[in-house]
Protein backbone atom coordinates (compact mmCIF):
# COMPACT_ATOMS: atom_id res chain seq x y z
CA UNK A 1 0.00 0.00 0.00
CA UNK A 2 1.09 3.35 -1.26
CA UNK A 3 1.56 6.28 1.85
CA UNK A 4 -0.17 9.49 0.85
CA UNK A 5 1.66 11.70 2.82
CA UNK A 6 0.80 14.92 3.53
CA UNK A 7 3.57 17.70 2.00
CA UNK A 8 4.46 18.80 5.77
CA UNK A 9 5.05 14.82 6.68
CA UNK A 10 7.07 14.80 3.48
CA UNK A 11 9.93 17.61 4.51
CA UNK A 12 10.26 16.60 8.20
CA UNK A 13 11.20 12.98 6.92
CA UNK A 14 13.25 14.91 4.68
CA UNK A 15 15.04 16.92 7.76
CA UNK A 16 15.13 13.46 9.55
CA UNK A 17 17.73 12.39 6.85
CA UNK A 18 19.60 15.10 6.75
CA UNK A 19 19.70 15.13 10.31
CA UNK A 20 23.47 14.96 11.23
CA UNK A 21 23.92 14.22 15.33
CA UNK A 22 21.82 12.14 16.92
CA UNK A 23 19.85 14.82 19.15
CA UNK A 24 19.10 16.59 15.67
CA UNK A 25 17.23 12.83 14.38
CA UNK A 26 15.32 11.99 17.32
CA UNK A 27 13.92 16.14 17.02
CA UNK A 28 13.10 15.49 13.49
CA UNK A 29 11.59 11.98 13.78
CA UNK A 30 9.59 13.16 16.55
CA UNK A 31 8.71 16.08 14.42
CA UNK A 32 7.42 13.55 11.52
CA UNK A 33 5.70 11.45 14.01
CA UNK A 34 3.36 13.83 15.30
CA UNK A 35 2.72 15.32 11.14
CA UNK A 36 2.25 11.88 9.97
CA UNK A 37 -1.83 11.08 10.11
CA UNK A 38 -2.42 8.16 11.31
CA UNK A 39 -4.68 5.90 9.40
CA UNK A 40 -4.44 2.00 7.74
CA UNK A 41 -1.94 3.30 4.61
CA UNK A 42 0.86 5.10 7.23
CA UNK A 43 0.71 1.75 10.06
CA UNK A 44 3.63 0.29 8.33
CA UNK A 45 5.35 3.54 8.38
CA UNK A 46 4.61 4.75 12.04
CA UNK A 47 5.99 1.23 13.08
CA UNK A 48 9.23 1.64 11.39
CA UNK A 49 9.34 5.39 13.04
CA UNK A 50 8.46 4.80 16.27
CA UNK A 51 11.46 1.99 16.23
CA UNK A 52 13.60 3.80 14.65
CA UNK A 53 12.90 6.78 17.59
CA UNK A 54 13.11 3.99 20.22
CA UNK A 55 16.47 3.12 19.01
CA UNK A 56 17.78 6.92 18.57
CA UNK A 57 16.97 7.18 22.40
CA UNK A 58 19.27 4.59 23.23
CA UNK A 59 22.22 5.46 21.03
CA UNK A 60 21.69 8.95 23.29
CA UNK A 61 21.57 7.87 26.36
CA UNK A 62 24.89 5.66 25.48
CA UNK A 63 26.32 8.08 24.05
CA UNK A 64 25.59 10.31 27.66
CA UNK A 65 27.04 7.57 29.65
CA UNK A 66 30.08 7.42 27.37
CA UNK A 67 31.14 11.40 28.22
CA UNK A 68 29.70 10.50 31.78
CA UNK A 69 31.87 7.39 31.70
CA UNK A 70 35.09 7.78 34.07
CA UNK A 71 34.72 8.06 38.46
CA UNK A 72 31.25 6.60 39.58
CA UNK A 73 29.64 6.05 36.31
CA UNK A 74 27.89 2.63 35.91
CA UNK A 75 29.54 0.35 33.13
CA UNK A 76 28.58 0.78 29.72
CA UNK A 77 26.33 -2.17 28.17
CA UNK A 78 28.02 -0.90 24.66
CA UNK A 79 30.99 -2.52 23.73
CA UNK A 80 33.29 -0.75 21.13
CA UNK A 81 34.67 -2.19 18.45
CA UNK A 82 38.14 -3.29 17.91
CA UNK A 83 40.55 -5.54 15.41
CA UNK A 84 39.43 -6.26 12.11
CA UNK A 85 35.56 -6.38 12.98
CA UNK A 86 33.11 -7.21 15.85
CA UNK A 87 31.07 -10.77 15.71
CA UNK A 88 28.08 -11.05 18.60
CA UNK A 89 27.20 -14.24 20.00
CA UNK A 90 22.84 -14.43 20.06
CA UNK A 91 20.75 -16.79 21.50
CA UNK A 92 18.70 -18.78 24.25
CA UNK A 93 19.85 -18.65 27.82
CA UNK A 94 22.67 -21.75 28.31
CA UNK A 95 23.17 -22.62 24.88
CA UNK A 96 26.77 -22.09 25.22
CA UNK A 97 27.76 -18.20 23.86
CA UNK A 98 30.26 -17.82 27.28
CA UNK A 99 31.94 -21.26 27.24
CA UNK A 100 32.13 -20.23 23.17
CA UNK A 101 33.67 -16.78 23.69
CA UNK A 102 36.18 -18.48 26.69
CA UNK A 103 37.64 -20.97 24.62
CA UNK A 104 38.05 -18.91 21.47
CA UNK A 105 39.81 -15.53 23.72
CA UNK A 106 41.29 -14.84 27.11
CA UNK A 107 38.12 -12.71 27.95
CA UNK A 108 36.99 -13.36 31.52
CA UNK A 109 33.09 -14.84 30.77
CA UNK A 110 30.89 -16.85 33.24
CA UNK A 111 30.09 -19.86 32.54
CA UNK A 112 27.53 -21.77 34.10
CA UNK A 113 24.62 -24.27 34.48
CA UNK A 114 22.05 -21.94 35.18
CA UNK A 115 20.32 -19.90 32.68
CA UNK A 116 20.50 -16.26 32.87
CA UNK A 117 24.08 -15.97 34.18
CA UNK A 118 25.77 -13.33 31.76
CA UNK A 119 24.10 -10.03 32.30
CA UNK A 120 26.54 -8.13 30.50
CA UNK A 121 28.51 -7.59 27.01
CA UNK A 122 32.40 -9.27 27.61
CA UNK A 123 34.43 -8.54 24.79
CA UNK A 124 37.69 -10.71 23.85
CA UNK A 125 39.55 -11.20 21.27
CA UNK A 126 40.28 -14.04 18.81
CA UNK A 127 42.78 -14.63 16.25
CA UNK A 128 42.33 -16.00 12.68
CA UNK A 129 45.60 -16.56 11.46
CA UNK A 130 47.26 -12.78 11.78
CA UNK A 131 43.77 -11.55 11.91
CA UNK A 132 42.27 -10.13 15.12
CA UNK A 133 38.59 -10.13 15.57
CA UNK A 134 36.45 -9.19 18.37
CA UNK A 135 34.02 -11.66 19.62
CA UNK A 136 31.60 -10.71 22.27
CA UNK A 137 29.77 -12.33 24.60
CA UNK A 138 26.26 -11.57 25.76
CA UNK A 139 23.28 -11.81 27.64
CA UNK A 140 20.15 -13.62 26.25
CA UNK A 141 18.52 -12.33 23.26
CA UNK A 142 15.04 -12.76 25.24
CA UNK A 143 14.07 -12.01 28.73
CA UNK A 144 12.96 -14.57 31.30
CA UNK A 145 9.65 -13.14 30.61
CA UNK A 146 9.19 -13.47 27.17
CA UNK A 147 10.28 -9.87 25.81
CA UNK A 148 13.01 -9.00 23.63
CA UNK A 149 16.10 -7.51 25.48
CA UNK A 150 16.65 -4.29 23.60
CA UNK A 151 20.73 -3.79 24.62
CA UNK A 152 20.91 -6.99 23.15
CA UNK A 153 19.04 -5.58 19.42
CA UNK A 154 20.83 -2.50 19.93
CA UNK A 155 24.55 -4.33 19.81
CA UNK A 156 23.13 -6.73 17.05
CA UNK A 157 21.79 -3.41 14.57
CA UNK A 158 25.32 -1.98 15.00
CA UNK A 159 27.49 -5.70 15.44
CA UNK A 160 29.46 -6.47 12.22
CA UNK A 161 28.64 -9.90 12.17
CA UNK A 162 26.17 -12.02 14.43
CA UNK A 163 26.30 -15.88 15.41
CA UNK A 164 22.97 -16.92 16.85
CA UNK A 165 23.99 -19.67 19.49
CA UNK A 166 22.10 -22.59 20.01
CA UNK A 167 22.53 -25.63 21.93
CA UNK A 168 21.45 -28.99 20.73
CA UNK A 169 20.70 -30.08 24.45
CA UNK A 170 17.76 -28.09 24.75
CA UNK A 171 14.19 -29.91 24.25
CA UNK A 172 12.91 -27.25 21.36
CA UNK A 173 16.10 -26.91 19.10
CA UNK A 174 13.93 -25.24 16.19
CA UNK A 175 11.74 -23.50 18.12
CA UNK A 176 14.71 -21.85 19.78
CA UNK A 177 16.73 -20.73 16.41
CA UNK A 178 12.80 -19.67 15.28
CA UNK A 179 12.15 -17.97 17.95
CA UNK A 180 15.89 -15.71 17.99
CA UNK A 181 15.63 -15.05 14.53
CA UNK A 182 12.01 -13.98 14.37
CA UNK A 183 12.99 -11.60 17.41
CA UNK A 184 15.74 -9.95 14.88
CA UNK A 185 13.75 -9.83 12.70
CA UNK A 186 11.02 -8.46 13.96
CA UNK A 187 13.21 -5.34 15.62
CA UNK A 188 14.67 -4.51 12.61
CA UNK A 189 17.82 -7.06 12.03
CA UNK A 190 17.72 -8.71 8.72
CA UNK A 191 19.79 -11.74 8.94
CA UNK A 192 19.35 -12.85 5.35
CA UNK A 193 19.19 -10.94 2.12
CA UNK A 194 16.62 -13.59 0.63
CA UNK A 195 14.01 -12.62 3.26
CA UNK A 196 13.80 -9.40 1.22
CA UNK A 197 15.44 -6.35 2.11
CA UNK A 198 16.26 -2.67 0.60
CA UNK A 199 18.73 0.44 0.63
CA UNK A 200 17.62 3.97 -0.70
CA UNK A 201 20.65 6.02 -1.35
CA UNK A 202 20.10 9.52 -2.57
CA UNK A 203 21.65 11.48 -4.89
CA UNK A 204 21.53 14.28 -6.46
CA UNK A 205 19.97 13.76 -9.76
CA UNK A 206 19.71 11.09 -12.50
CA UNK A 207 15.84 9.91 -11.34
CA UNK A 208 15.22 6.97 -9.49
CA UNK A 209 16.86 3.37 -10.23
CA UNK A 210 15.98 0.47 -8.66
CA UNK A 211 18.19 -2.61 -9.19
CA UNK A 212 16.54 -5.45 -8.08
CA UNK A 213 18.03 -8.88 -7.12
CA UNK A 214 15.44 -11.62 -6.92
CA UNK A 215 11.64 -11.06 -7.40
CA UNK A 216 10.64 -7.43 -5.47
CA UNK A 217 6.60 -7.46 -4.88
CA UNK A 218 6.50 -4.22 -5.99
CA UNK A 219 6.96 -2.55 -9.33
CA UNK A 220 9.79 0.47 -10.27
CA UNK A 221 6.73 2.57 -11.18
CA UNK A 222 5.46 1.56 -7.46
CA UNK A 223 8.81 2.88 -6.07
CA UNK A 224 8.82 6.19 -8.01
CA UNK A 225 5.42 6.93 -6.76
CA UNK A 226 6.22 6.00 -3.44
CA UNK A 227 9.81 7.97 -3.41
CA UNK A 228 7.41 11.00 -4.97
CA UNK A 229 5.35 11.10 -2.06
CA UNK A 230 8.41 11.78 -0.06
CA UNK A 231 9.49 14.54 -2.16
CA UNK A 232 12.61 12.22 -3.23
CA UNK A 233 13.47 12.56 -6.67
CA UNK A 234 16.72 11.16 -7.53
CA UNK A 235 18.17 7.74 -5.62
CA UNK A 236 19.20 4.29 -6.33
CA UNK A 237 17.00 1.75 -4.89
CA UNK A 238 18.25 -1.50 -4.39
CA UNK A 239 16.39 -4.67 -3.74
CA UNK A 240 16.93 -8.28 -2.27
CA UNK A 241 15.01 -11.41 -2.18
CA UNK A 242 10.97 -10.30 -2.06
CA UNK A 243 11.27 -7.65 -0.57
CA UNK A 244 8.14 -5.58 -0.20
CA UNK A 245 7.40 -1.68 -0.42
CA UNK A 246 7.10 -2.02 3.53
CA UNK A 247 10.67 -2.52 3.32
CA UNK A 248 11.58 0.81 1.39
CA UNK A 249 9.94 2.44 3.94
CA UNK A 250 11.88 1.00 6.38
CA UNK A 251 14.84 1.74 4.45
CA UNK A 252 13.46 5.55 4.38
CA UNK A 253 13.94 5.54 8.09
CA UNK A 254 17.10 3.32 8.14
CA UNK A 255 14.62 0.98 10.89
CA UNK A 256 16.35 -2.08 9.24
CA UNK A 257 19.61 -3.07 8.81
CA UNK A 258 21.28 -5.88 7.13
CA UNK A 259 23.68 -8.11 9.75
CA UNK A 260 25.46 -10.78 8.02
CA UNK A 261 24.49 -14.14 10.11
CA UNK A 262 25.67 -17.30 10.63
CA UNK A 263 23.96 -20.07 13.06
CA UNK A 264 26.32 -22.24 15.51
CA UNK A 265 24.68 -25.41 16.83
CA UNK A 266 26.60 -26.05 19.91
CA UNK A 267 27.02 -29.22 22.03
CA UNK A 268 27.37 -31.44 19.10
CA UNK A 269 29.63 -34.13 21.74
CA UNK A 270 26.00 -34.98 23.42
CA UNK A 271 24.38 -37.85 21.82
CA UNK A 272 22.11 -37.13 18.38
CA UNK A 273 23.11 -34.08 18.59
CA UNK A 274 24.37 -33.88 14.92
CA UNK A 275 20.94 -35.15 13.17
CA UNK A 276 18.49 -32.52 15.47
CA UNK A 277 21.62 -29.58 13.75
CA UNK A 278 21.00 -31.18 9.76
CA UNK A 279 17.20 -31.47 10.68
CA UNK A 280 16.67 -27.89 12.21
CA UNK A 281 19.16 -26.37 9.62
CA UNK A 282 16.79 -27.38 6.52
CA UNK A 283 15.15 -24.53 6.56
CA UNK A 284 17.73 -21.69 6.86
CA UNK A 285 18.32 -19.46 3.44
CA UNK A 286 21.45 -19.98 1.57
CA UNK A 287 22.96 -16.74 2.97
CA UNK A 288 22.90 -18.03 6.31
CA UNK A 289 25.70 -20.77 7.12
CA UNK A 290 25.64 -23.13 9.84
CA UNK A 291 27.98 -24.81 11.91
CA UNK A 292 28.54 -27.70 14.14
CA UNK A 293 30.60 -27.05 17.33
CA UNK A 294 31.48 -28.09 21.01
CA UNK A 295 32.48 -25.89 23.43
CA UNK A 296 33.22 -28.84 25.58
CA UNK A 297 35.48 -30.58 23.10
CA UNK A 298 36.95 -27.54 21.16
CA UNK A 299 35.81 -29.35 17.88
CA UNK A 300 34.69 -26.80 15.13
CA UNK A 301 35.21 -23.71 16.68
CA UNK A 302 37.49 -22.46 14.73
CA UNK A 303 34.92 -22.41 12.06
CA UNK A 304 33.43 -19.54 13.83
CA UNK A 305 35.99 -17.66 13.36
CA UNK A 306 36.98 -18.20 9.43
CA UNK A 307 33.22 -17.87 9.06
CA UNK A 308 33.16 -14.44 10.35
CA UNK A 309 35.97 -13.47 8.74
CA UNK A 310 35.03 -14.39 5.14
CA UNK A 311 31.17 -12.42 6.24
CA UNK A 312 33.05 -9.29 7.05
CA UNK A 313 34.58 -9.13 3.26
CA UNK A 314 37.76 -8.00 4.50
CA UNK A 315 41.22 -9.25 3.12
CA UNK A 316 44.84 -9.44 4.59
CA UNK A 317 47.36 -7.68 2.71
CA UNK A 318 51.09 -7.41 3.40
CA UNK A 319 52.90 -4.17 2.38
CA UNK A 320 56.85 -4.36 1.53
CA UNK A 321 59.81 -1.96 0.60
CA UNK A 322 62.18 -3.08 -2.30
CA UNK A 323 64.77 -5.61 -1.39
CA UNK A 324 62.88 -6.11 1.88
CA UNK A 325 60.94 -9.17 3.35
CA UNK A 326 56.87 -8.04 3.70
CA UNK A 327 55.23 -6.83 6.68
CA UNK A 328 54.34 -9.64 9.29
CA UNK A 329 51.13 -7.42 10.15
CA UNK A 330 48.75 -7.35 7.62
CA UNK A 331 46.46 -4.53 6.42
CA UNK A 332 43.10 -5.08 6.77
CA UNK A 333 41.38 -3.30 4.15
CA UNK A 334 37.84 -3.92 2.23
CA UNK A 335 36.95 -6.98 -0.02
CA UNK A 336 37.13 -4.65 -3.32
CA UNK A 337 40.16 -2.70 -2.39
CA UNK A 338 42.51 -1.91 -4.64
CA UNK A 339 46.53 -1.33 -4.81
CA UNK A 340 45.74 2.63 -4.30
CA UNK A 341 43.42 1.90 -1.39
CA UNK A 342 46.21 0.82 0.34
CA UNK A 343 48.61 2.96 -0.71
CA UNK A 344 46.25 5.58 0.97
CA UNK A 345 46.49 3.58 3.83
CA UNK A 346 50.31 4.02 3.77
CA UNK A 347 50.21 8.16 3.43
CA UNK A 348 48.04 10.28 1.13
CA UNK A 349 50.78 11.47 -0.67
CA UNK A 350 52.19 7.62 -1.56
CA UNK A 351 48.78 7.51 -3.62
CA UNK A 352 49.23 10.64 -5.19
CA UNK A 353 52.42 9.91 -6.58
CA UNK A 354 52.39 6.46 -7.18
CA UNK A 355 53.56 5.07 -10.59
CA UNK A 356 52.97 1.29 -10.11
CA UNK A 357 53.01 -1.95 -8.09
CA UNK A 358 54.37 -5.24 -8.30
CA UNK A 359 52.61 -7.60 -6.32
CA UNK A 360 52.87 -11.41 -5.27
CA UNK A 361 49.77 -13.80 -4.57
CA UNK A 362 46.60 -15.91 -5.84
CA UNK A 363 45.60 -13.35 -8.42
CA UNK A 364 49.14 -12.26 -9.94
CA UNK A 365 50.14 -13.50 -13.26
CA UNK A 366 53.63 -14.39 -11.78
CA UNK A 367 55.57 -13.51 -8.58
CA UNK A 368 56.04 -9.65 -8.60
CA UNK A 369 53.69 -8.85 -11.60
CA UNK A 370 53.28 -5.43 -12.61
CA UNK A 371 50.02 -3.62 -12.17
CA UNK A 372 48.17 -0.34 -11.83
CA UNK A 373 46.94 1.59 -8.95
CA UNK A 374 43.38 0.32 -9.94
CA UNK A 375 43.90 -3.62 -9.58
CA UNK A 376 42.00 -5.31 -6.95
CA UNK A 377 44.06 -6.81 -4.68
CA UNK A 378 43.12 -10.83 -3.14
CA UNK A 379 43.38 -11.71 0.31
CA UNK A 380 46.72 -12.49 1.26
CA UNK A 381 48.60 -10.69 -1.02
CA UNK A 382 51.78 -8.80 -0.88
CA UNK A 383 52.21 -5.48 -2.28
CA UNK A 384 55.04 -3.62 -3.23
CA UNK A 385 54.72 0.08 -3.98
CA UNK A 386 56.95 2.20 -6.33
N1 LIG B 1 27.93 -30.89 26.79
C1 LIG B 1 28.22 -29.62 26.56
N2 LIG B 1 27.93 -28.68 27.47
C2 LIG B 1 28.23 -27.39 27.19
C3 LIG B 1 28.85 -27.02 25.97
N3 LIG B 1 29.02 -25.69 25.97
C4 LIG B 1 28.51 -25.24 27.14
N4 LIG B 1 28.05 -26.26 27.87
C5 LIG B 1 27.43 -26.16 29.20
O1 LIG B 1 26.21 -25.46 29.10
C6 LIG B 1 25.97 -24.64 30.25
C7 LIG B 1 25.75 -23.20 29.85
O2 LIG B 1 26.95 -22.66 29.30
P1 LIG B 1 27.20 -21.10 29.19
O3 LIG B 1 28.41 -20.93 28.36
O4 LIG B 1 27.19 -20.47 30.53
O5 LIG B 1 25.89 -20.69 28.38
P2 LIG B 1 25.41 -19.20 27.98
O6 LIG B 1 24.80 -19.29 26.64
O7 LIG B 1 26.51 -18.24 28.16
O8 LIG B 1 24.29 -18.96 29.07
P3 LIG B 1 23.64 -17.53 29.53
O9 LIG B 1 24.75 -16.61 29.88
O10 LIG B 1 22.80 -17.88 30.70
O11 LIG B 1 22.82 -17.07 28.40
C8 LIG B 1 27.21 -24.82 31.14
O12 LIG B 1 26.91 -25.78 32.12
C9 LIG B 1 28.27 -25.35 30.18
O13 LIG B 1 29.23 -26.14 30.82
C10 LIG B 1 29.16 -28.06 25.02
O14 LIG B 1 29.71 -27.85 23.93
N5 LIG B 1 28.81 -29.32 25.37
MG1 LIG C 1 26.62 -16.63 29.30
Amino acid sequence: MVTNLPAEAAAKLNRYSEAKTVEEKIKALEEFLSSVPKHKGTENLLYWATRRLAELREEAEREQLRRRSGKGSRPSFFVEKAGAGQVILVGPPNSGKSSIVARLTNAKVLVSPLPYSTVMPVPGMASYNDVQLQVVDMPPLINPDGSINNRVVAMARNADVIAVVIGLDSEDVKGDLERTLKALEERGVAYSLEKGFVTVERKREGGVTLIAQGTPRFTERDIRELLRSYKIYHAVVRSYGPATIDDVEAALLSAKVYRPTMVVFNKSDLPGAEQRARETARGLPRDVPWLLVSAATGLGLEGITATAFKMLGVKRVYTKKPGQPPSTEPLIVKADATVRDVAERISPELAKSMKYARVWGRGAKYGGQKVGPDYVLHDQDVVEIH
